[in-house]
């Protein structure tokens, strides 16, 4: 199996950001998820150079654009090991080789009658380099680049894609992922529903001369859109390279929303006019945004991935990127919500996971992988829910739902780490008579922490490479390197070194609300040093109790708790036992039978401390306290319950 995975060659008329980066890495974590898989991948991108708006940017500053153009596609290169980014390919449109692919493309478009040479009066967007519609227009404005569109009228050459409207309407409804999520696919349909004009393909030398010269009227440079697309063939070798037929059956594009049109009308109708097969998927997702603004080079509200990558960690970025984001809708971002991401999933969940296993393996089994046991119920739960996890994982990473992959991989995560407070380890290490019964609990812990490191591999590869190098794995062991191998229950073997790391992800400094420096032009993402700690008093608190800061706020994981089952617990009149959903089950004794009845408990959404310390109540495991507020009525102590004031999914986080 082959797979041939592009991003956007980006516009080389301003630097890197934000938005680059998170095409860029979604790219290289599916061709890292597809040679998980096995199959034999080309990954590409690269830089689109000519046209209005590089002339102008060079003009800008008064170099000249081939030497413009060199610079800024030498960034872009630059930045995207910066991310473990590895393309295999870095393609500019002022190759020479894609000059020759150009013309060769357009001489027999031509030759075969679907370029013609006419009139056009339109609505330019030089922002957008091509003619809006009257539709696309709102209040007048192109909704990307906030301007009016100015009116052009020239004479230029034409290619005939309303001729292949039809048989593009025929393949999108022939093939249900051939644009994907499918918001998008609904909204080219909806386009396609109206006649589509012919596409102007040409600029006349005498207003551009920054293009690719039309090999058949030298008057007459290419259209951006039609040189910039055909960069997907050229990659490859087309047409008679052996890498073109190997992989441009295997085609997949990643794009933004911002540019559905060119890659799902334009790029389609000109394969069909080529004679060529289309591509597989076209995958479209949504905008980053800083707080509620579009990032973009043109509103020139940015922020610049190098100092991303220099202040979280390079995986700390990719998780946060991918995890944050719900393929094809919009997102944002801001230092607080990345540092969260770092703190909770990555430090305390995944990093203590690791680390917490590690130190008893080392401890209880001289750091060695122990022998595995006989299973019981608790083993067996966890075994599904690791089951569980790689087949969702592996469907939804094909889908590029990798937000839904990886919240799969979290509740493993989730689930391991109850699994330890569960069968208490430190307990079974004090008898004797539990020996076996350690070894397999301790047996377990590797294989949750083996599957993590395969299955993170294409997200993380350096923590991924961190962890294999802590359970005592080569990099190339199929076990963690090759998902339908490893993807199984067992396949640690006993008597395997273990080895000590640092820990995986330091927990960093909470920042400040609302510290983004965002500036014309592009500042970088800065972090402001979070408050004093003390022992002050502050309006409203106890002076007991003192000033927290952000960061310690922030480690008391507050949840939307909805109660599934409620019963009193015997032999106490104040506690009431609990199952809430938040999102998983799990049990808390509250002592409030003294205020509620177990049957009106059943149905309520209440807000819940998630991550206290598990106790035991009246032989109960309680996981969590309900929050409620204490009052007088009528002289009396009286708890009322907290909860939200709109109705929301259970498991929803409270900040
Ligand atoms: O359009 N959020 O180049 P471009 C998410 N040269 N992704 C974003 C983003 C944001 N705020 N801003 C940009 C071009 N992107 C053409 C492409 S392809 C044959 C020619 C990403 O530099 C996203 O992938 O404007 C978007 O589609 C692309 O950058 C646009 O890059």
């Amino acid at each position: 199996m082959t797979t041939y995975i592009t991003t956007p060659i980006y516009y080389v008329n301003a630097e890197p950001h934000l938005g680059h980066a998170y095409t860029t890495i979604v790219a290289d974590t599916y061709s890292r998820f597809r040679r998980l898989c096995g199959e034999d991948v080309r990954f590409q991108t690269g830089t689109d150079e000519h046209g209005d708006k590089i002339a102008e940017a060079a003009a800008r500053e008064q170099v000249s654009p081939p030497e413009y153009v060199d610079r800024i596609s030498a960034l872009y290169k630059k930045s995207w090991p910066l991310f473990d980014i590895a393309p295999d390919t870095f393609i500019r449109t002022t190759d020479a080789v894609h000059i020759q692919t150009v013309q060769r493309v357009l001489q027999q478009v031509y030759d075969q009658g679907d370029i013609y040479f006419g009139e056009y009066s339109g609505l330019y967007c030089k922002g957008c380099e091509r003619f809006l519609t009257e539709k696309e227009l709102v209040g007048g404005n192109c909704p990307d680049h906030q301007r009016p569109p100015e009116q052009i009228t020239e004479q230029n050459y034409f290619f005939r894609m309303s001729r292949y409207q039809q048989a593009l309407i025929d393949h999108i409804h022939a093939h249900a992922d051939f644009i994907s999520p499918e918001r998008y696919r609904n909204e080219v349909l909806s386009s396609l529903s109206e006649p589509l004009e012919d596409l102007c393909i040409s600029r006349p030398t005498a207003r551009l001369t920054w293009g690719i010269p039309l090999p058949f009227d030298s008057r007459f440079v290419t259209y951006v859109w039609f040189d910039a697309l055909i960069n997907y063939l050229t990659g490859i070798g087309y047409p008679d390279g052996p890498s073109f037929a190997k992989y441009w059956g295997a085609a997949e594009h990643v794009i933004a929303k911002d540019i559905l049109k060119p890659h799902a009308i334009y790029w389609p109708t000109m394969l069909l006019a080529m004679g060529l097969p289309l591509y597989q998927r076209l995958h479209v997702h949504g905008f980053w945004n800083v707080g509620d603004v579009k990032m973009s080079k043109s509103i020139g509200n940015v922020v610049r991935p190098g100092a991303l990558a220099a202040e979280y960690g390079v995986d700390t970025v990719r998780y946060f990127l991918l995890r944050e984001m719900s393929f094809g809708l919009d997102a944002s971002f801001t230092p607080t919500a990345i540092v969260t991401r770092n703190n909770s999933d990555l430090a305390n969940d995944l990093g203590n996971l690791f680390s917490r296993s590690l130190a008893m393996l080392e401890k209880y089994s001289s750091g060695l992988v122990p022998a595995p046991g006989i299973a019981l119920d608790i083993d067996k739960a966890l075994t599904r829910t690791a089951l569980q996890m790689l087949s969702g994982y592996h469907e939804e990473m094909a889908r590029f739902q990798f937000h839904r992959a990886l919240q799969g991989v979290w509740e493993l995560i989730s689930h391991a780490n109850k699994y330890i407070v569960g069968t208490e380890p430190w307990t079974l290490a004090k008898d004797p008579a539990q020996e076996a019964r350690l070894s397999a609990v301790l047996y377990n812990l590797v294989e949750c922490l083996r599957l993590l490191t395969l299955v993170l591999r294409p997200v993380m590869p350096r923590t991924s490479a961190r962890m294999a190098a802590g359970l005592g794995l080569e990099d190339d062991d199929p076990r963690i390197s090759n998902f339908p191998q490893g993807a199984r229950w067992g396949l640690s073997r006993a008597g395997t070194k273990l080895h000590k790391t640092e820990s995986l992800f330091p927990r960093v400094e909470t920042p400040v609300q609302g510290q983004v420096a965002v500036t014309p032009g592009g500042a970088d993402c800065a972090r402001q040093a979070a408050p004093a700690q003390g022992k002050k008093k502050v309006k409203g608190t106890d002076a007991e109790v003192g000033v927290i800061d952000f960061a310690q706020f922030q480690q008391v994981d507050l949840r939307v708790a909805e109660v599934v089952a409620a019963e009193r617990i015997v032999k106490s009149d104040r506690l009431l036992k609990l199952t809430v959903k938040a999102p998983e089950e799990r049990t808390i004794v509250a002592g409030i039978a003294q205020y509620y009845t177990p049957e009106e408990m059943v149905g309520r959404l209440l807000l819940i401390v998630a991550n206290l310390e598990p106790v035991e109540l009246m032989g109960v495991q309680s996981e969590g306290m309900v929050l409620a507020a204490s009052t007088v009525v009528d002289g009396k102590k009286r708890l009322v319950l907290t909860t939200v004031s709109a109705e929301v999914a259970a498991g929803s986080k409270v900040a």
